[in-house]
């Protein structure tokens, strides 16, 4: 009797790693993927949904490109708002490491900046630096946060925090705004960013900040520039330099990948997940239902 126990375990045990592998066989496949601004720490974050996104994907290599964890949040107001879904985003990026042989590196922005001390640090899988040049099929790109560029925090801390209120009152708002859409059964909707789109001084504020980073990855002798910071995804050319910017998970929900040829695009969480006729979401309630 025993015996027959014995072997049923160990059956399952055999069906489990099988199904375990054709879940992350699942997983599509990218040679990088890079995430910024996610804010773990503070109610803004939307960290169910990129931790759904982590866990569609498979890469060879993570970037986390800075504001991942909002240190200056958790400094004010003390970690209540710290969630066990916070925690789960780090298990997953453990599983990638284990299961995909994901190479992480975190690039520390200004919210992270308690990593400064740290900076550069290597531990197994995991790097973290304050910017590094990612080189990928012969191009070279200039990877940072962005913020030592962004002359509003730089040189004018009291804009900054002025700004950081009523920032944070809109993305308030913007929360109640779809609570409400949500009721009505409508998409999501990001009301601070079409706000930012309508003021002209935001726009030029954006593409101030672009061509400051464009003209420094050419200084660099680099073919383009890897960028997150101010909350606007971007895939375009300032002249020969290639400008990507991988968004955030606080209004846009956004993130860069980078194809085996090299070719990069912008992945919005909305298009693949809110879409429930699309493969994408199938093939993700397959995996999840695996998992
Ligand atoms: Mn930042």
């Amino acid at each position: 009797m025993s015996f027959l126990l014995h072997h049923i375990v160990i059956v399952f045990i055999y069906f489990c790693l099988d199904q375990k592998e054709k879940t992350m066989q699942l997983r599509k496949h990218y040679r990088t993927i890079v995430l910024s601004d996610i804010h773990l720490g503070t109610s803004h974050s939307k960290v169910d949904e990129v931790n759904q996104f982590l866990k569609s994907v498979n890469c060879d290599r993570l970037i986390l490109n800075g504001d991942i964890i909002d240190g200056w949040h958790i400094r004010k107001n003390g970690s209540r708002k710290w969630q066990p879904a916070h925690t789960l985003f780090f298990k997953i990026l453990m599983k990638l490491m284990e299961k995909c042989n994901t190479e992480i590196i975190y690039v520390a922005g200004n919210h992270d900046d308690f990593l400064d001390a740290l900076v550069p640090l290597q531990l197994g899988n995991i790097t973290v630096v304050k910017d590094f040049v990612h080189e990928s099929q012969g191009k070279r790109y200039f990877v940072t946060h962005g913020d030592v560029f962004d002359r509003v925090t730089s040189q004018m801390k009291w804009l900054a925090n002025l700004g950081d209120t009523g920032y944070t009152f809109l993305l308030w708002f913007n929360g109640w705004y779809n609570r409400y859409r949500r009721a009505m059964g409508k998409p999501y909707y990001s009301l601070s960013q079409r706000i930012k789109q309508k003021v002209k001084t935001a726009v030029s504020y954006i593409s101030d900040f672009e061509q400051t980073l464009a003209e420094f990855a050419q200084s660099k002798k680099c073919d383009g520039v890897i960028c997150g910071h101010i909350h606007h995804p971007e895939n375009t050319y300032y002249g020969k330099i290639h400008y990507l910017n991988s968004g955030d998970w606080v209004e846009t929900m956004s993130a860069l990948a980078e194809d085996e040829d090299g070719n990069w695009s912008i992945l919005y969480y909305g298009e693949a997940f809110q879409n429930p006729e699309s493969e994408d979401i199938q093939e993700v309630t397959k995996i999840n239902a695996a998992v």
